[in-house]
């Protein structure tokens, strides 16, 4: 089913942007009035521009993209309205079981608008992870049955196409998406205040490589810290056999880690996970606290965004990990801010029983010029694998 009233085949090198404010004026004139998802780089600005300007009670950031469907449908029914659900395209995947389970016309019938980023457009440059979910974007909607729209940059279409995705949600009690192609939103500077912790996401990540045994794995989480952490290694020379770089399956390191030190118990694991992704498969927490042996440990580098994103606030300032951590069956479970707190941590957590669980709250922000990783996933995947036979 293929709605595509958008001028989808404009080029986003081109220099018509649509404005997030005017955008979002077009979403509430439409009859939005309710907003939740997870952030992605491409709906960055009307993302930022929403968080700015709308209630906690009109906007809420989700765990993960099911969730917001869950928190759509929970809306919709107490409201009659319809919602919109905003996340990039590798999150239909977790939105599948919800919509086809519960929001699909054929079970309950709850209206949504889905905005998706379309990472991975075909003829668009990008990177390993997006390749095979942006070919597939267009059939993942019409297996599911919901028609798709690809937003234009020109104001007047958007907003046409933005009311037919809206009545047509309404018409049909179903979904119907919003594909946002690359470089369709004009800048937008996102207001929101960060704390000052003493060290940088990037600090953080050099301290723990830097501090972990010549034979420990690392599988670090998606986005930039598995970038920081890949150029980390290539400074220094080092080759990327002890990394598992997460790139894709945001919220998934903590097992893949789980499933190494499992199997290899007389080697040190460590998981690098980010508050963003940490918090959007928790559950996965307990699963750790209470499988893992001693050689497993768990770090969340918690900026209190999605930093890789855009930035948008997670609630990862606002709860309490550690404490999570331990009624998860973590045996230790503490909150660091500096290097030297991050290196005895390291160290003591040689000497205890684990699981352990290390939160380094750092700053939000990144360096503008961090690298991608030069080497494929198959690569990482060959050289990582010749070094847990090691
Ligand atoms: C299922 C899924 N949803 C959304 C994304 C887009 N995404 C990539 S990184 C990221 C933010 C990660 O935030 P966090 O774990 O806090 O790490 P930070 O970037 O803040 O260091 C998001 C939302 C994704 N890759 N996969």
């Amino acid at each position: 089913m293929y709605v595509d009233k958008g001028n989808s085949q404009h080029d986003p090198g081109n220099q018509i942007m649509l404005n997030a404010e005017d955008y979002l004026t077009v979403l509430q004139d439409g009859g939005i009035s309710f907003f939740c998802g997870v952030p992605d780089s491409l709906l960055k600005q009307i993302c930022a521009c929403i968080t700015d300007t709308l209630s906690a009670k009109d906007h809420i950031i989700t765990a993960n993209e099911g969730a917001a469907v869950g928190l759509a449908i929970g809306y919709h029914l107490a409201t009659g309205e319809v919602p919109l659900v905003y996340m990039q395209n590798s999150g239909l995947g977790n939105v599948v079981n919800p919509f086809m389970s519960l929001a699909s016309p054929e079970v309950y019938g709850i209206p949504v608008v889905m905005l998706i980023g379309w990472r991975g457009r075909p003829g668009v440059k990008d990177e390993p992870q997006h390749v095979h979910q942006g070919r597939v974007t267009q059939a993942m909607l019409d297996s599911m049955d919901i028609p798709y729209v690809v937003l234009s940059d020109d104001i007047d279409t958007a907003r046409e196409d933005t009311k037919s995705a809206i009545a047509k949600a309404k018409e049909t009690n179903g979904s119907v998406a919003i594909l946002v192609k690359k470089g369709t939103f004009d800048a937008y500077k996102m207001t929101h205040n960060f704390p000052d912790f003493p060290l940088e996401r990037e600090e953080a990540i050099i301290e723990i490589a830097n501090s972990i045994e010549a034979n420990a794995a690392v599988v670090c989480t998606t986005g930039m810290p598995s970038r920081e952490l890949f150029e980390h290694r290539a400074r220094t020379g080092a080759r990327h056999e002890t990394d598992f770089l997460t790139v894709g399956g945001m919220g998934h390191a903590s097992q893949i880690a789980l499933g190494m030190a499992l199997q290899q118990s007389n080697r040190p694991i460590y998981c690098i996970d980010g508050d963003g992704a940490a918090l959007m498969h928790m559950g996965s927490l307990t699963i750790s606290g209470t499988n893992a042996g001693s050689n497993f440990t768990h770090f969340i580098v918690n900026n209190g965004a999605h930093e890789s994103v855009g930035g948008q606030p997670t609630v990862g300032l606002d709860i309490d990990f550690p404490a999570i951590a331990k009624a998860s069956g973590y045996n230790h479970a503490v909150r660091v801010t500096t290097a030297a707190e991050i290196k005895s941590e390291i160290e003591n957590a040689r000497t205890i029983d684990g699981p352990v669980f290390i939160e380094v709250l750092v700053k939000a922000g990144h360096r503008i010029d961090i690298g991608r990783p030069t080497t494929t996933p198959a690569e990482n995947k060959a050289a990582l694998m010749a070094f847990l036979k090691s």
